[in-house]
């Protein structure tokens, strides 16, 4: 008993003497990653990387080395090794310790529409594994970086290739915001491409319609489309819809930039799509935003961060109710990767009873006041 209580103490003295370092913990923090901070303005880093590779199991992810007192390297340790944790804490020459954060780009779009609007982070229920969104649209490109699961194309109704690229842009754009890893609602979801837009970014309702048709006929059921257009009205396209509806698929338009009562337009005037309109940062409808009756709900869609087809890692910010519609069409992907036996109209009602109601600012008496949210 004497002999325990003694090794006991002369642990904890031990500890309390060698442990030099302190650890930061931060409120984002990305698990196993930390930054290791040296003290003072002359300790050699590559000195202490040598001795952290030869000592402990940690792997070095890059080092800093600014001009002023900041000196410090990136690393990683498993959350199953606290022996390396602590004999780095033990190291003289560190001053301290501290997790490495999270830092989401500035997206406001993505923070609104989460489980917790207006954080400054973005925290989804889910990721849309196992869902494909189809985007009608311009294509997408393959290339950018920010994929998480490789798009695909499923048809092309400007050339007929059967390679997937974009060559106007707005379509990686709009597929950025459904599921990239970084500007993405749903991050996990299968991305799918239906070209109707040529590179100058018209299109026609023919080929929407063939889009449609495709995709009834040849798509995975039980996906998501997100429809790119809006255009005056044609018997044909309403009855388009209302076939890939009654197929099972969920329909997410934008309401139009036409500043009109939506129902003047398609897809928004179609009973059988959710017609989204676009929201600012400050809460207030955009006023490019059609409005009235067939807006079914509000989504952020001004300054919203995305993919761009310059580089694998270009980026660019695009206006419109055509960058509100992918984040409900995200949302969905998320909500029926959780609920995978539940049928369109049922996602349709979660997302509904998921939203917000009065909090858009600047609508009128005939709109309804519906905000997207998990
Ligand atoms: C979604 O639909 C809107 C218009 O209906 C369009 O502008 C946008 O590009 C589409 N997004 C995707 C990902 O296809
Ligand atoms: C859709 O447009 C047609 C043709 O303009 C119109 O007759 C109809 O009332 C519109 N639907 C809605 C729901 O407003
Ligand atoms: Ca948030």
């Amino acid at each position: 008993m004497m002999k325990v209580l003694v090794q006991m103490i002369a642990v904890s003295l031990c500890c309390e003497l060698t442990f030099t370092a302190r650890l930061l913990k931060v409120a984002n923090p990305l698990r196993e990653n930390y930054i290791v901070v040296m003290k003072g303005k002359h300790v050699d880093v590559d000195s202490v990387e040598t001795r952290l590779v030869s000592s402990t199991k940690v792997k070095i992810n890059g080092k800093i080395k600014g001009k002023g007192k900041m000196k410090a390297l990136r690393i990683e340790i498993p959350d199953d090794d606290p022996e390396s944790l602590e004999k780095l804490l033990q190291d003289p020459a560190i001053d301290y310790v501290e997790e490495d954060g999270v830092v989401t780009p500035d997206n406001w779009g993505l923070d609104e529409i989460d489980l917790t609007p207006g954080n400054g982070i973005y925290d989804p229920p889910g990721d849309g594994s196992g869902k494909t969104v189809y985007i009608i649209d311009s294509g997408i490109y393959p290339k950018h970086k920010d994929w998480d699961t490789s798009p695909k194309l499923l048809s092309n109704h400007v050339t007929g290739k059967k390679k997937l690229g974009d060559c106007y842009g707005h379509g990686t754009h709009v597929a950025g915001i459904v599921g990239s890893k970084t500007y993405g609602v749903a991050k996990k979801a299968q991305l799918s491409a239906v070209v109707v837009f040529d590179c100058d970014g018209s299109g026609t309702w023919g080929r929407v319609i063939s889009g449609l048709n495709t995709i009834v006929n040849e798509g995975v059921p039980d996906s998501i489309i997100n429809l790119s257009l809006a255009g005056s009205y044609a018997q044909a396209v309403v009855d388009a819809l209302a076939d890939a509806n009654d197929a099972g698929f969920l329909i997410v338009t934008a309401a139009g930039n036409a500043n009109v009562d939506g129902c003047t337009m398609l897809p928004a005037n179609s009973t059988d799509v959710i017609a989204v309109g676009a929201t600012m940062s400050d809460g207030y409808v955009w006023p490019g935003s059609n409005y009235g009756p067939c807006v079914d709900m509000y989504a952020p869609g001004a300054g919203i961060l995305s993919l761009d087809i310059q580089n694998p890692s270009s980026t660019t910010v695009k206006t419109g109710t055509s960058m509100a519609s992918p984040e409900v069409a995200g949302m969905a992907a998320v909500l029926w990767s959780l609920n995978p036996t539940y049928t369109n109209a049922q996602i349709r009602d979660l997302i509904f009873n998921d939203a917000i109601h009065d909090e858009v600012l600047g609508l009128d008496a005939t709109s309804h006041n519906v905000m997207a949210c998990f």
